[in-house]
């Protein structure tokens, strides 16, 4: 059943029926100032600790997330786009020019490509003068890990594969953590995900990691994804649901497990909205935090922002992080 839907979505012939995607902002409704769910796919989840949780730069304070779980799907959490403009920004170019870069590991085949690529793709693309070849090398980057480096033939983690995990996610995630009572949750491997439209990620589940029981933080941005989630077999019938840009995801519990694929990118976003000025002020005091200040600061400046914008424009991100050692191992 989950191979049959996902082959739906994929169809690149015909457009697929959406009627049945869930679109969160669709399934709520305000009244008396509180937003109430009109159907039984959604629910609002309040977050009780939200007075006690420091934000950081490019966050909405968290009294204002909107946060759902799905009926049908416990475990499943989306805080819908939590992020500011600039916060979306800052990530999305944090994920193009800083995290595909040595000594993190990238798809990049070496038979395709040269180590100048291979080591700092985002500048080696922007320095590419032939629009054959910038086409080329910006199709081919589909994934960069680090952290823990999941070993894709063997699907094992290993203690000698590693590269540093950056402070500023860190951060993020342990932010979403907190709020959603793992406080205890240690961000140890991430892959980005990098989805030009008309690509897709075929139905799976994230079991390598020796500790299954801690959750998976997902974050999105740029163009919609439809996204599967379905059951701890093949035979269920999975749910579709649209992850927009900002959207946080949160697989725990019993979803923890679960089958879940990306069939296809919706380009929802128009360049015009992606390349706007930002003027917004962030709140949060940004002297205390990780982030890199200055990307901060340049990513509201059109010109800077430009290049992401064009790649943004035609393209979804996904940063999906995990823990991976069991409470109180120091080691695999
Ligand atoms: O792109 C997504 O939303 C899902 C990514 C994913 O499932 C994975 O990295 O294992």
């Amino acid at each position: 059943m989950f191979k049959l839907v996902f082959k739906q979505y994929k169809c690149k012939s015909t457009s697929p029926d959406l009627t049945e995607v869930v679109k969160i902002d669709d399934c709520v409704v305000k009244g008396n100032d509180q937003e109430k769910s009109d159907n039984n796919i959604v629910q609002r989840l309040s977050i009780s600790n939200v007075e006690s949780l420091q934000t950081m730069p490019g966050v909405k304070s968290p009294k204002d997330w909107r946060t759902y779980t799905l009926t049908n799907h416990p475990g499943i959490i989306v805080i819908r786009n939590p992020f500011s403009e600039r916060g979306r920004r800052y990530w999305s170019a944090r994920c193009l020019r800083d995290f595909p870069r040595t000594p993190n590991i990238v798809n990049l085949n070496e038979r395709l490509f040269d180590e100048s690529v291979r080591s700092d793709w985002w500048k080696q693309l922007n320095l590419c003068s032939d629009g054959v070849e910038f086409q080329r090398i910006k199709s081919a980057m589909r994934w960069t890990t680090f952290g823990y480096h999941h070993n894709w033939d063997t699907k094992i983690y290993d203690e000698e594969m590693q590269s540093p995990f950056p402070e500023d996610l860190s951060s993020l995630c342990g932010l979403f953590a907190q709020a959603l009572g793992y406080a205890d949750f240690k961000p140890e491997a991430a892959i980005v995900n990098y989805y030009p439209v008309g690509s897709t990620l075929s139905g799976h589940t994230d079991h390598s990691e020796p500790n299954k029981s801690a959750p998976l933080f997902s974050f999105s941005f740029g163009q919609t994804a439809i996204f599967l989630i379905g059951g701890r077999s093949l035979e269920e019938k999975p749910t579709a649901i649209y992850l927009q840009s900002g959207d946080v995801m949160i697989m725990s519990g019993e979803s923890r497990l679960c089958y879940h694929a990306v069939p296809r990118i919706i380009k929802t976003q128009a360049s015009a909205t992606l390349s706007l000025i930002i003027e917004d002020v962030d709140n949060a005091d940004i002297k205390t935090r990780t982030i890199d200040k200055d990307l901060f600061h340049d990513v509201g400046n059109p010109q800077f922002w430009e290049p992401f914008s064009r790649y943004m424009d035609d393209s979804r991100i996904n940063i999906n992080i995990r823990q991976v050692l069991n409470p109180g191992d120091v080691k695999l």
